[in-house]
């Protein structure tokens, strides 16, 4: 992906971590995703970020812990080979049926300052789908800013790449607090994203894959490095 100055972003204003409500509790917390974002290769936001929440001075007493934000997988048909490390998604696949459905959190919390999905960003979580199969996917947003869930083929798009893949009006976003669903069919395999298309979200990293396999595949759901 291109990399993006911290100026260019800022004048959307996706980036407001002075307004973001961030308990002390949470703050810790927050640390082990962005440091992986960064070595993604994410952007300025990301670094900015870390600095704005201290991370360098508690570099030197962070404890061995697991990884924020991944409770175990909630539910999971037997023949969807899920892995075990997946986030909050609620994934669930049923092969009798040829539908998986899931649940998309847009600033689940503050791991690349917001802009994340489950509290991943920058392609980290990855979602296979078998062509054919129809998706449901509900979209929450944690917020504060308006967000959105859409499936769509590269950085440039704004618009869903398939129809009906995506929450309604996936540019102006929907409100914090509010959680949309919609379900489209999985067609043309292939390598898309699921991207908030808010302007300069998916550019700070609000994105992760989504992938289209052959009919007779399995869908997975997995957290990559
Ligand atoms: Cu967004």
């Amino acid at each position: 992906m291109p990399d993006v100055t911290a100026s260019s972003e800022q004048g959307d204003g996706p980036v407001a971590p002075r307004g973001h409500r961030q308990p002390r509790s949470g703050h810790r917390h927050d640390h082990g995703a962005p440091v992986s974002a960064v070595r993604a290769g994410l952007t300025a936001l990301a670094a900015l970020a870390l600095a704005a929440c201290g991370g360098s001075t508690s570099a030197g007493s962070q404890p061995a812990e697991a990884p924020p934000g991944v409770p175990p997988a909630t539910a999971a048909s037997p023949a969807a080979s899920v892995d075990p490390s997946a986030p909050p998604l609620s994934f669930q696949a049923d092969p009798a049926t040829r539908s998986v459905s899931f649940h998309l959190v847009a600033a689940h919390d503050q791991a690349n300052s917001g802009f994340n999905f489950n509290g991943y960003g920058g392609g980290r979580l990855a979602i296979t789908v078998p062509e054919g199969w129809r998706v449901s996917v509900a979209c929450e947003n944690r917020g504060p800013l308006n967000h959105s869930c859409a499936i769509v083929r590269g950085p440039a798009d704004s618009q869903p790449a398939i129809a009906g893949a995506s929450s309604p009006n996936p540019v102006s976003g929907q409100a914090a607090g509010e959680t949309t669903t919609f379900d489209f069919t999985a067609r043309g395999q292939g390598a898309y994203r699921i991207a908030c298309l808010v302007p300069g979200h998916e550019q700070a990293g609000m994105w992760d894959t989504f992938t289209i396999t052959d009919a007779g595949s399995q869908p997975t759901a997995k957290v990559t490095a």
